[in-house]
Parts: C-alpha cells; sequence; structure tokens
C-alpha cells in the first residue's frame, strides 16, 4: 500500500478562486485538491485532502494522522500567525511536516511574517501559488521514503587486498 500524507488546509481556503485572485490566483481549492492527487500519483503516494474553518478539527486531524499517515503538508490559513495549538499537534505527531502558503507571507502585512507552524515545519515554501503544493509533495515523497533493503551480495571470486603489505609503489606513513 502506497504511503499517504495528509493535506490539510485551514481557514477560508475554501473561498479559493471566488474573491482575491490577484493574491491567492485563479485556482479552487478542488483544483488544488486534483492537482495533489495527480502529483502523488506520479510520485508512488496517496494524499488525503481535506479544509475545515475549525481549529479544533484541525488539531483533531493532525492529532489522527500519527498512526496512519507518513506526512503532513498544512497550509494553515491564518491559523499560522496564531495557533499555539496547532503548533503542538504538529510537535507531538513526530511527522514529517511541510509548510505551504500560495501567497509570499513576507511581502505582505507584517502580522502574517510570524509563523507558529514554522518552528514544527521540515521546510516551508510560500509565494508560488499552486505548484507550492507539487513541490511539497515531492519533498515529502523524499522525506517519507522507506531506505531500500541492501541486496545480498554474490560471492566475490576476486581477493581482498591484504590491508598489512600495500601494494608496490604505495607508500604508507
Ligand atoms: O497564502 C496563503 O496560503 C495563506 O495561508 C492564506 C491565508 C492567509 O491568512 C495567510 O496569511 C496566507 C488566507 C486564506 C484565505 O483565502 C481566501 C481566498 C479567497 C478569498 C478570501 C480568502
Amino acid at each position: 500500500m502506497p504511503s499517504t500524507v495528509l493535506v490539510l488546509n485551514g481557514p477560508n481556503l475554501n473561498l479559493l478562486g471566488s474573491r482575491e485572485p490577484e493574491i491567492y490566483g485563479h485556482e479552487t481549492l478542488s483544483d488544488i485538491a486534483t492537482l495533489c492527487e495527480r502529483t502523488a500519483a506520479s510520485l508512488g503516494i496517496a494524499v488525503d485532502f481535506r479544509q475545515s474553518n475549525s481549529e479544533a478539527e484541525l488539531v483533531d486531524w493532525v492529532q489522527e494522522a500519527r498512526a496512519s499517515r507518513a506526512g503532513i503538508i498544512l497550509n494553515a490559513g491564518a491559523f499560522t500567525h496564531t495557533s499555539v495549538a496547532l503548533l503542538d499537534a504538529l510537535t507531538a505527531t513526530s511527522l514529517p511536516v511541510i509548510e505551504v502558503h500560495l501567497s509570499n507571507i513576507f511581502r505582505r502585512e507584517e502580522f502574517r511574517r510570524h509563523s507558529y507552524i514554522s518552528l514544527a515545519a521540515r521546510g516551508v515554501i510560500c509565494g508560488l501559488g499552486s505548484q507550492g503544493y507539487e513541490l511539497a509533495l515531492t519533498a515529502m515523497a523524499r522525506l517519507i521514503a522507506k531506505p531500500a533493503k541492501p541486496r545480498a551480495r554474490a560471492p566475490s571470486t576476486q581477493k581482498t587486498p591484504n590491508k598489512k603489505t600495500p601494494a608496490k609503489g604505495k607508500r604508507t606513513r
């Protein structure tokens, strides 16, 4: 079974595509969900894509992720700048977390420059619109990749060089 990454979206992101396209683009959240599903499939992983306007629900989902999800990609919306509760929940999961923002939060109002979420995040992507979700999934796939089991080596017929008697012409200290 492929590993599943939880992609969480916070308050008001359900309004995407309807207003403020100059900041957030023209895509709807459903377009971004489709993009994430396609990207995940190409990476051999699966996504569980969700949105909530409720801080409590987001905290519950983060807590539940611990048991069954391989990592969390989170656009916490305005909770990014306010929620110690989400930070605590993310820290408690011990899962890899990548923080995403559609807009460049450093080119906007001063209050958007601080993120509580970043303290729990392995990486932060902002300002690249929906492409940020694609990039986050690509990075997450690498973070959660299980190391391949070392293959059993065929017995070698070649003699291993004797370390005590260096090859002719080579100087040792
Ligand atoms: O840039 C981002 O992705 C944000 O997380 C979006 C949040 C904002 O509070 C963060 O500072 C940065 C807001 C999402 C609200 O989205 C809307 C979309 C259309 C119309 C109104 C709001």
